[in-house]
């Protein structure tokens, strides 16, 4: 067991990549699995560590100036859980993808490190996740029409870095993104958030980065003007010499692709493997994914299997018959329905975030 005490739940080496306070899911021992990634094997990232809560004391607190009432007197109102679980209920499934998933790739594959969580490919994950909708409380707590952005914000402990202390974290969220489909989840995979993923109750923001999807939640100010937090003007926006000074916070990411294969995975010659992997889009469902075996000389359409959602991701599949041994480059190659097409390489970017280039995969043909 990998030993990292900032997580509750077990990390067995065969399912995860360790990287101190995140735990990366290993996409390789996925093959087993269906369309859903199950609770045990969902990537963590947490930003120091799980918070135990009681969900008996447990209380939303929703306030702010973005709240209908008196002038000059701050409006708040609070849910409990069991308040909050009598609401009608609602479902959605979706992927969670951390920002800095593929962060190692600028490094790798295009000579230019960034800092942070060296992750791979396998920070991100799809559940079915069971809550109220966040309109439908932002609706009883009194939203006013012109209410601009809203900030939830997370009860586990305050984020130090060199010795700055950031507060929660917490990070600005439109009114209208908060109104149309963000849920406030309290069940993953059929079962309680487990500790790991923001029991009791998490936001899940659809298509957004995953640092949208505020863990442990418990509070939420609504303002009727813009609201800043680290969250949204230091980090998770792309900065660096091919990007205007003053950026922009992250929200949707773009196309990717992974194979279900360990990196400098063995392949047979002069036998069939059948390359599985998935891709997904922030914005719309996949098109198409092509696939080369031959560090992308040719390239063959996979075949797509099963659900192909926005906010989802799609299954894909194409048999190989290697017929020469040796080192070998994969690639997948994915567009979606809005002509998003991953590109071959993207600009750098000082925080390594959304790397979505066409990731090439070492293997080697044996035999
Ligand atoms: N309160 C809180 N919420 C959080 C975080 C955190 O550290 N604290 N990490 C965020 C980031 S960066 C990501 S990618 C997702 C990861 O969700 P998961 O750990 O359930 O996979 O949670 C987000 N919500
Ligand atoms: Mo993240």
């Amino acid at each position: 067991m990998l030993s990292t005490s900032s997580i509750v739940k077990p990390l067995p080496p065969e399912w995860f990549v360790d990287h101190d306070t995140n735990a990366e899911m290993r996409w390789d021992a996925t093959a087993d699995l269906g369309y859903r990634t199950p609770n045990e094997r969902f990537f963590v990232r947490n930003h120091t560590a799980t918070p135990r809560i009681d969900a008996k004391t447990w209380r939303l607190r929703v306030f702010g100036s973005g709240l209908l009432g008196a002038p000059g007197i701050e409006q708040a109102i609070e849910f409990d859980y069991r308040q909050l679980r009598s609401l009608p209920g609602y479902e959605l499934e979706a992927v969670i993808e951390c920002a800095g998933n593929g962060r190692r790739l600028f490094a790798q594959q295009q000579g230019t490190p960034a800092p942070g969580t060296p992750w791979t490919v396998g920070a991100v994950g799809l559940a079915r996740w069971r809550g109220v909708r966040l309109a439908e409380v932002l609706n009883r707590a009194g939203i006013r029409g012109d209410a601009v952005e809203i900030m939830p914000q997370g009860l586990d402990a305050n984020y130090v870095e060199d010795g700055v202390d950031h507060g929660h974290v917490r990070r600005p969220l439109p009114v209208g993104k908060a109104l149309d489909d963000t849920l406030l989840a309290f069940e993953m995979n059929g079962e309680p958030l487990p500790p790991d993923h923001g029991y009791p109750v998490r936001l899940v923001v659809p298509g957004w980065v995953g640092v949208a999807s505020v863990k442990w939640l418990g509070q939420i100010e609504v303002a009727n003007h813009s609201l800043v937090s680290p969250w949204n003007s230091t980090w998770y926006r792309m900065t660096g010499p091919d990007y205007p000074p003053e950026g922009s916070p992250l929200t949707r990411p773009a196309v990717k692709s992974v194979f279900q294969l360990a990196w400098d995975a063995c392949v047979p010659a002069s036998a069939v493997t059948v390359l599985t992997g998935r891709s997904w889009s922030g914005s719309a469902p996949i098109r198409q994914v092509d696939v080369s075996t031959d560090g992308g000389r040719s390239w063959q359409p996979a075949n797509l299997r099963g659900p192909n959602r926005r906010d989802g991701w799609v299954r894909w599949e194409l048999p190989w018959r290697p017929t020469r041994s040796g080192p070998h480059t994969l690639l997948a190659r994915a567009v979606d329905e809005n002509d998003t097409r991953q590109p071959d390489t993207v600009p750098f970017n000082e925080g390594g975030y959304l790397f979505w280039a066409v990731v090439r995969h070492p293997v080697t043909v044996v035999g």
